[in-house]
């Protein structure tokens, strides 16, 4: 069994040496696939030098167009060419806690795709402040409604796929360039009809590095979800 876990990266210094290391804490026969979109931080160059020290951890560079969806699809395009079983994706600035990866592998064993649902009995949204709460709640029950998904945080990015869903799914033809591409990824699951359930986690809000969510990429998802709906694609 090959686990493979993904994470995007853009200008997390503080974050992925710590997040790295909990991972690796975690003795699980996992590896680990950053995917950097050349941070002007240096990310890419501390985990480099980490991959040099660990053959567990790869990084992916990427250096032409930027964007949280082109590199969720390049990690994932990485994946299948290295015949990844299952694919874990997660976010770099230590809001998605690693100790969560041994429940994912345990629960993807009876479905195709395990959700971190914060809005689960037993999830929730730490250190997080009233708005950011709210908007997270309002994004789910949007996107559930016009999407008609059954799962209770559709807009989480801590995820399990099972390799042969991201194939089926055709990652290749996947158009989102920003976080969008949780929501255009999951309508392709629920269209073919894969297994989709859900484990509570706790998410923590990032304590370094800035958000790279604004109200621009929030309007134009909450725009493209409604283009999905009409378009069916
Ligand atoms: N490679 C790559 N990663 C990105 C890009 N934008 C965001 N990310 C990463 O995607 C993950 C989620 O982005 P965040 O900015 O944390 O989004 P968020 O969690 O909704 O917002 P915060 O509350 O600020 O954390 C983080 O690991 C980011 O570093 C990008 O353009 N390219
Ligand atoms: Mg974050």
């Amino acid at each position: 069994m090959k686990v493979m876990v993904i994470i995007p990266t853009y200008n997390e210094r503080e974050n992925i040496i710590p997040l790295l290391d909990e991972i690796m804490n975690l003795k699980e026969n996992i590896e680990i696939l950053v995917v950097d979109d050349n941070s002007p931080d240096g990310t890419w160059k501390i985990v480099e030098d980490y991959a040099k020290k660990n053959s567990k951890l790869h990084l992916l560079r990427r250096t032409l167009e930027r964007g949280r969806g082109l590199a969720g699809i390049a990690g994932f395009k990485h994946a299948l060419e290295n015949k990844a079983d299952y694919v874990v994706e997660m976010d770099g600035d230590l809001s998605h806690d690693p100790k969560y990866i041994p429940e994912f592998l345990k629960k993807i064993k009876d479905c195709d795709v395990v959700i971190g649902s914060r809005l689960l009995p037993g999830g929730g949204e730490v250190g997080r402040g009233f708005l950011r709460r709210l908007i997270t709640r309002l994004a789910a029950i949007y996107v559930r409604v016009l999407l008609g998904f059954k799962v209770t945080d559709p807009t989480s990015g801590y995820r399990c796929y099972r390799g042969q869903v991201l194939r089926a799914i055709d990652i290749e033809s996947l158009k989102a360039r920003d976080p969008f591409l949780l929501s255009e990824m999951l309508f392709r699951c629920y269209k073919k009809n894969f297994r989709i359930k859900e484990i509570p986690i706790l998410f923590r809000d990032r304590k370094s590095g800035a958000s790279k969510i604004g109200w621009r990429i929030l309007v134009t998802y909450l725009f493209k979800v409604l283009k999905l709906r009409v378009r069916g694609k």
